[in-house]
């Protein structure tokens, strides 16, 4: 419902990854975030080398970007907090708890994501190397405590706070980046946790569209 092409909101994604980046790439983030509050957006879709003026919005050049009228920001960790600030379904109006949410973006991006990726990089991007195999046991054991870190806070918890927030949004997101391993499987509650996050409606509608774009400009003889 709410990918809308006279939208005022825009982000901007990818036209195709390749499958083992499907449904991680980040700007499954604020679609997420956008279609928990039931909120419009339109999508830019990039293809091949990025112009030099996207460089002068994306310092990176990543994705996703976010426009709405004269506000032009990047990095999820803003733009999730940026639409938080729209609906207390993601952010509590109550000063104290909403800051707790919004610490849980930075846990999740800050503490987490690092940890996760790093492991992620050295088995899809780097697999095969004498260096990455030499590393993985330690970066994978670096990742397994930061999990079982965030399993304990859970304990038998729904939620990382009192309800669902941008913080549990931006942890399963990060969470999701392991799923080539058995690490969030390991903790009970925090694949019960992740799986819950997954069954939200707002997830499944963000996650099948962005796999429909990929799908829709699948190169020829790709894998799909
Ligand atoms: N810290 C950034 C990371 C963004 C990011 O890594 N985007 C990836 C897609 S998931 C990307 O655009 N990769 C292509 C590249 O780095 O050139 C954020 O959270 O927005």
């Amino acid at each position: 419902m709410p990918i809308d092409p006279n939208a005022e909101i825009e982000i901007t994604a990818f036209a195709w990854v390749p499958p083992f980046a499907e449904g991680l790439v980040r700007d499954l983030r604020p679609r997420w975030a956008l279609e928990e509050i039931g909120l419009p957006y339109r999508v830019q879709l990039l293809e091949g080398e990025r112009s030099p003026e996207y460089y002068l919005e994306q310092p990176f050049g990543q994705v996703p970007c976010y426009r709405e009228g004269p506000l032009k920001i990047f990095e999820t960790g803003a733009i999730i907090q940026h639409i938080g600030e729209k609906s207390e379904k993601l952010l509590p109006r109550d000063a104290i708890a909403r800051i707790r949410a919004i610490q849980w973006t930075y846990a999740a991006l800050n503490s987490v994501e690092p940890a996760i990726q790093n492991l992620t990089a050295i088995d899809l991007f780097y697999k095969g190397e004498e260096w990455a195999a030499l590393r993985r046991p330690g970066a994978e054991e670096f990742a397994r405590l930061k999990l079982k870190r965030i399993a304990d806070w859970l304990g038998d918890k729904e939620w990382l706070e009192d309800h669902f927030t941008i913080g549990d949004l931006m942890m399963a997101s990060v969470l999701r980046i392991a799923r080539h391993t058995d690490l969030v499987a390991e903790q009970a509650n925090l694949k019960a946790y992740l799986a819950r996050a997954e069954a939200r409606p707002a997830f499944q509608r963000a996650l099948a569209d962005q796999i429909a774009v990929f799908k829709a400009h699948q190169p020829e003889g790709a894998e799909a």
